[in-house]
């Protein structure tokens, strides 16, 4: 194949133009075929997400337990709260801009990632309860 092209192109260029030219025409596919992986990667990650598990986050004492929690992406992540008597939120403050939903004891809030990232968030009234959720690629 590169042979047929180089023996076409050099009935009027140089060698090295010709041996260019079939380089940067290489090149192209080679990019092409990463963008076509790069597809491929996605498609699986969004039949990921329909197999998604639960993991749960206890919110006691003013705090949510665990702080910090790490899980593949899909995972829908439950926020129980689990006061007496006191309500709190989940708020994803730069996801959302409006504060989230109070909710009370024995109540709880799900949030399902389906994004890789970091995701710090906080109680909207107690502006001292912080939490991550990390989301992983696998
Ligand atoms: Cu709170």
């Amino acid at each position: 194949m590169i042979l047929i092209g180089l023996k076409n192109c050099l009935s009027g260029f140089s060698l090295a133009f010709c041996l260019l030219v079939l380089y940067l025409g290489g090149t192209t596919w080679v990019q092409a075929e990463s963008v076509l992986i790069e597809k491929i990667k996605e498609e699986k990650v969004e039949v990921e997400q329909t197999t998604g598990k639960k993991v749960t986050v206890e919110i006691k004492k003013f705090a949510f337990i665990p702080e910090e929690l790490t899980v593949p992406i899909g995972t829908t992540v439950r926020w129980i709260n689990a006061e007496k008597r006191q309500y709190h939120s989940v708020w994803f403050e730069s996801l959302d801009k409006e504060e989230a939903d109070y909710f009370f004891p024995d109540e709880t809030y799900e949030k399902t990632f389906t994004k890789p990232g970091i995701y710090h968030y906080r109680c909207g009234p107690h502006e001292r309860m912080k939490g991550t959720v990390v989301v992983t690629v696998e």
